[in-house]
């Protein structure tokens, strides 16, 4: 069976342990403790340290996903490089009701992409709440290259997760056969 990484990344409070969570077909693996940050703790009282983890299946192929995700803060991003090694997929996440907080997704992708760059997603997640931006509000805002997906995103919502992780997979399957395509053409 073929086994997929995929990192699932964002600012704190974007939805990574929830989409972890409705990524795995089993219970998902959360390093989850209480915030010990003041200002943190009036938004949320668990933060992840270290990672999530689930697995799941693509259906459409035997492949395994391996859905890790990064903790968000600052203070945690020595784990990024750790856990960048080996990734074929990104999702980025951002809290589609909090603007001041997208620049910091943004400066992941910028890490992740120079770090260990692979095939990635962004998505506008929250979209079930009254005050969520539009998607593309999202994209103008982040400015990003045209053929970058930005994708509403409920990531309390196991079927549209699943939707999602499905786009992500095909995404870099076709990296994969681009790559495999290029090899064969050149001498
Ligand atoms: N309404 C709504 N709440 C969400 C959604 N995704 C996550 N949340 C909530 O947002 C808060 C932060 O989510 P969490 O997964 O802990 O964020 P993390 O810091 O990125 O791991 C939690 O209270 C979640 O239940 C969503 O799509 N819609
Ligand atoms: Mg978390």
């Amino acid at each position: 069976m073929k086994k997929l990484k995929i990192l699932v990344a964002g600012h704190f409070g974007a939805g990574k342990s929830t989409f972890v969570k409705n990524a795995s077909e089993k219970e998902a693996l959360s390093l989850e403790r209480k915030t010990t940050d003041e200002r943190e703790r009036a938004y949320k009282r668990n933060t992840t340290v270290a990672m999530d983890f689930g697995e799941t299946f693509y259906e459409e192929e035997q492949t395994k996903l391996a859905v890790f995700g990064i903790p968000g803060q600052d203070r945690f991003s020595f784990m990024w490089p750790i856990l960048s090694k080996g990734t074929d997929g990104y999702v980025f996440l951002l809290d589609s009701t909090k603007p001041e907080l997208w620049d910091k997704t943004l400066e992941q992708i910028r890490f992740f992409m120079a770090e260990n760059p692979a095939p990635y997603i962004v998505l506008a997640n929250k979209q079930d709440l009254p005050d969520a931006r539009s998607v593309r509000e999202v994209r103008q805002a982040l400015d990003l290259e045209p053929g970058v997906k930005v994708l509403p995103c409920i990531a309390t919502d196991k079927d549209v997760v699943k939707q999602l992780l499905n786009v992500l997979v095909e995404e870099v399957r076709q990296q994969k056969e681009a790559l495999v395509g290029a090899r064969e053409v050149s001498p």
